[in-house]
């Protein structure tokens, strides 16, 4: 069984926010941190904590009451510089990615930068080429929420007078989109929609993949592919990967525009729309494109029983329905890696995701410029049991390798449209000519990120503050 009272709230539930604060710092004292660390374990939200929260949410909306409830909630990640930093000693963590560091990752990732393998300087923002020790992320209702929190922790850590024991490298303030946009990225496409379905935690999954074990998601627990070797401290922990991810929405749109998929009865409106849905596997309002392949269908999104129940099996597949590089078809294959001839489980390659928007909405001056003028996109936050297995891999060996997945052979689908990096070409997207190879510039920019992990409250309280 899961000690939800164990767990950070982050991880199987999501703390609820409309804004979130993550700030990264360096820990300069030591001693005085650890002790100061005693302070700050109270505030930290666990999943028990979460799920009171959001009955308390629901109650609210029950009664019609539309206004927020003032609520905030604060989560902590280390990464490995900041265990060694401590001296605590995380080798039973045993993975290499975290051991490095994202920024030692960022040539095999395939980041923006120059020089190769051996002296790799990633275009990053200068803030993730320093060294960071750990995250501390605030979520909330509204700014002076979360902003209070904040302040409570910084005080705790005698941010700003001479007791201070860390020092920040950069605070990131994410906000959900406004109005109509709430839930959608900047693309304007639906997100969190599928994330893994967890047996013991769900209660009640709706129709879609495969439940996982809660170790695929949580150390120390039944599938965690380190089971047997775990220290006591990690148990109840997940690996944290971060990204700090542009999405340049204009040339995105341009790019649509310019791209239509020429299918007959379409407006080249609609063929652009279309073009969207195929790069993603799903239309704007959430809706597979598995279930509705030519046109949207909008009451498919609005049903859990529906809206991720699709495998990439729909008759007329190989690329005709969804193109094997659609972003949800690369970093979710389904049948594609889970039926014959592969028949693999799919378990170590679940992530759940829990990001959040930055950026200001598009403006009047973009628009005009049809090019992107202010920093906007996606904190991409993901938990899992092992980053190499994780998030590294779903990067590296599917979204950023042409031939996967493999079924599609001999034909070769190309990157991930969104987030794949190197030689940005697809196929499939024209339903009618699928070996048709489209060409495309980058929509997502990677700026930098570290690989955390999230220690249980005992690991917290017993083992890292002290
Ligand atoms: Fe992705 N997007 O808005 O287009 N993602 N993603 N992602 N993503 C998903 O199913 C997006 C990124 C996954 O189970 C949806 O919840 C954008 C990274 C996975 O079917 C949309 C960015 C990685 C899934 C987006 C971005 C992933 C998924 C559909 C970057 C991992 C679930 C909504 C700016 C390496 C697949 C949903 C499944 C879904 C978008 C990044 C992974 C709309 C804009 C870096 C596993």
């Amino acid at each position: 069984t899961l000690d939800l009272d164990n767990i950070q709230g982050d991880v199987l539930s999501g703390l609820p926010k409309k804004t979130q604060t993550y700030f990264f710092f360096q820990i300069t004292d030591v001693k005085l941190f650890r002790s100061q660390l005693t302070q700050f374990v109270p505030l930290v939200k666990t999943t028990a904590q979460v799920l009171k929260d959001r009955k308390t949410i629901e109650d609210h909306k029950k009664k019609g009451d539309k206004t927020l409830i003032p609520m905030s909630s604060v989560n902590i990640a280390f990464s490995h510089k900041g265990f060694a930093q401590m001296g605590v000693d995380d080798s039973t963590l045993d993975d290499t990615d975290f051991q490095n560091g994202q920024r030692a990752d960022a040539f095999n990732l395939r980041d923006n930068g120059t020089g190769g393998q051996n002296d790799f300087v990633p275009d990053w923002d200068p803030a993730f080429m320093q060294d960071i020790h750990a995250l501390i992320f605030v979520s909330g209702d509204s700014h002076k929420s979360v902003n209070k929190k904040m302040q409570q922790v910084k005080d705790i850590f005698g941010v700003g007078s001479t007791k201070t024991s860390i020092k920040e490298v950069k605070t990131i303030v994410g906000d959900v989109r406004p109005g109509k946009e709430a839930g959608h990225e900047h693309f304007g496409f639906l997100d969190g929609i599928s994330n893994p379905s967890v047996i013991g935690f769900d209660k009640n999954p709706q129709p879609g993949p495969k439940q996982i074990q809660s170790g695929a998601l949580i150390l120390g627990h039944e599938g965690d592919p380190n089971l047997s070797s775990r220290a006591p401290w990690v148990v109840d922990g997940s690996f944290l990967a971060f990204r700090y991810l542009f999405q340049n929405v204009l040339e995105f749109d341009n790019f649509l525009r310019d791209n239509p998929v020429p299918l007959a009865g379409l407006t080249p409106e609609e063929g652009s729309e279309l073009l969207g849905a195929r790069l993603v596997g799903r239309w704007k309002s959430g809706t597979p494109i598995d279930l509705a392949p030519f046109k949207d269908d909008p009451e498919i999104s609005k049903n859990p029983h529906e809206n991720n129940d699709f495998r990439f099996t729909a008759e007329g597949q190989f690329q005709k329905i969804c193109p094997f590089a659609a972003h949800v078809r690369k970093t979710n294959p389904r049948a594609d890696l889970e039926d014959p001839p592969i028949s693999a489980s799919l378990q170590k390659r679940r992530i759940t995701r829990r990001g959040v928007q930055f950026g200001p909405e598009v403006t009047k001056e973009e628009r005009k410029a049809g090019k992107t003028i202010e920093g906007r996109g996606l904190l991409f936050a993901c938990y899992q049991t092992s980053i190499e297995d994780g998030f590294a891999f779903l990067q590296k060996s599917w979204a950023n390798e042409p031939t996967f997945p493999p079924g599609a052979a001999p034909k070769i689908p190309g990157l991930d449209p969104l987030i794949g990096q190197g030689d940005r070409k697809l196929i499939g997207t024209d339903p009618n000519n699928p070996d048709v190879e489209l060409p495309m510039p980058e929509f997502v920019v990677s700026r930098g990120g570290e690989y955390f992990f999230s220690p249980s409250l005992k690991g917290l309280r017993e083992t890292i503050a002290m």
